[in-house]
């Protein structure tokens, strides 16, 4: 039997007892050894002592990616370096990249809060987990490990790279549940295919806990389909603590906070102004008891909402929904909002072409022009110019339709969009000669 969390299953209203007591603490502690804390609420004349509700916490100001890197590497933490274990770094996508500092009891959460993947996907010592996140200051390669070390099972410590070794590793140790970013496990999956097997007669697989990136609600069933196993999202990020801050349970409806760890807040990124469940807005986090690298309301810049309502699965935390992308992914069209998942959305109507897909925006003039680049399945026609006319024509007037804005749609060839081991590169901006 898999390891049970109690927590998971307990009334809110303890939960909320935690979580209260865990901010009210948080923050004095960010304010008494923290100088940018101690800095940030005396400009804003909040004073952390006065917290005896969530209300109070709205007072509070926020923390950005910014002020923890002009702090970086070590201004931010809360604890002597010398009660430091181990240091993680952001990826880096957005610019430099921040550290992530954990004590013993930070890693001890960490296990746990990424081990309740492993619980909802009941994970028991009969498992054998592949981790091919990368392990390289990257948060996803340790956090996986610490959490299927922590349900029991068996674990392969493989990290990201060499696909074809992934794919005999998957067959000859008999894996069952594969943890890496969704692009990659699909890399993996059209591998396997390619050298010649049958996921569902030569793996094992069961459960896949994939994060990291956004992907649509299309690329988990085509990955589904093409690995015979259940998809579950995991949710992290390096300034909080890593993969494991939300977890998708087995309905598959939104993804669990541990919210005995972090408290979530929903905002108008524009105003920030704290909206209610159900209204979509920015993530802030508030964590609850974290030592080394505490935040007291963290803008994550990810887009999602809380559910409201109660998830059959029987754990009592609540859920985000799963993320649309980041305020800084979404591109701005013509003055129209647009999230590359939004633009995913609309393919999965087209059986002509594949999940590999990649954003190109130019300027032509002093106008903004975006090719969406996306791979056709083998057996399309791509030396048929009528085919490719028409197929192109098809899915421009589906995005236009969808998302009310002109995008160029051009057709390539199969495997010629560039495989990532880690996150997929979605977006190409050649407007700023940055890629
Ligand atoms: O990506 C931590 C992680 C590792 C999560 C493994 C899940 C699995 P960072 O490199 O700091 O940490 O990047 C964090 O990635 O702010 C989101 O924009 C994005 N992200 C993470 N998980 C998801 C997800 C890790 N499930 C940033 N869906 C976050 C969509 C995600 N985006």
């Amino acid at each position: 039997m898999s390891r049970q969390i109690p927590i998971m299953t307990a009334p809110h209203e303890q939960i909320e007892q935690i979580q209260l007591e865990g901010i009210k603490q948080t923050a004095v502690r960010c304010y008494e050894n923290i100088p940018f804390y101690r800095k940030s609420f005396d400009d804003a004349g909040f004073d952390p002592r006065s917290i005896e509700s969530f209300d109070d916490l709205a007072r509070a100001p926020f923390v950005t990616k910014q002020d923890l890197r002009d702090n970086a590497p070590y201004g931010m933490l809360a604890v002597p370096l010398s009660e430091v274990r181990e240091v993680h770094m952001s990826s880096g996508t957005t610019g430099v990249a921040t550290l992530g500092a954990y004590t013993s009891h930070d890693i001890e959460i960490w296990r746990e809060c990424f081990g309740r993947g492993l619980v909802f996907a009941n994970a028991d010592e009969n498992d054998v987990c592949q981790i091919c996140y990368g392990y390289g200051l990257f948060t996803g390669g340790l956090g996986a490990h610490y959490g299927s070390m922590w349900s029991g099972a068996t674990v392969i410590p493989i990290s990201a790279g060499n696909t074809e070794r992934q794919v005999r590793t998957l067959r000859d140790l008999g894996t069952t549940i594969l943890e890496c970013t969704p692009s990659y496990a699909m890399h993996i999956a059209d591998t396997a295919i390619e050298m010649g097997l049958d996921p569902a007669r030569d793996f094992h697989l069961r459960a896949g806990i994939h994060g990291a990136e956004p992907f649509s609600d299309a690329f988990r069933a085509d990955l589904e389909r093409k690995l015979d196993y259940k998809v579950l999202d995991i949710y992290g990020l390096t300034e909080t603590m890593g993969p494991g801050v939300a977890v998708e349970c087995m309905e598959q409806d939104g993804l669990h906070l541990a919210e005995d760890h972090f408290y979530a807040e929903i905002i108008n990124p524009a105003t920030g102004e704290v909206l209610p469940d159900g209204e979509w807005g920015e993530l802030v986090i508030t964590t609850t008891d974290r030592e080394a690298s505490p935040v007291v309301r963290y803008r994550t810049r990810d887009i999602t909402r809380i559910i409201p309502g109660e998830c059959p699965c029987g754990c009592t935390h609540r859920r985000i929904d799963r993320l649309h992308g980041r305020t800084d992914d979404m591109l701005i069209i013509r003055g129209v909002n647009v999230f590359p998942s939004q633009i995913e959305d609309v393919m999965k109507h087209f059986d002509e072409v594949s999940s590999w897909y990649q954003i190109e925006l130019d300027t032509r003039g002093s106008l903004d022009v975006v090719t969406l680049k996306v791979e056709t399945n083998p057996n399309f026609p791509l030396d048929s110019i009528g085919a490719v006319e028409g197929l192109q024509g098809k899915i421009q007037s589906a995005l236009k339709t969808a998302l009310s804005v002109g995008i160029k749609v051009k057709l390539v060839e199969p495997k010629s969009i560039p495989r990532s081991e880690g996150k997929a590169k979605r977006v190409i901006d050649l407007r700023k000669g940055i890629n």
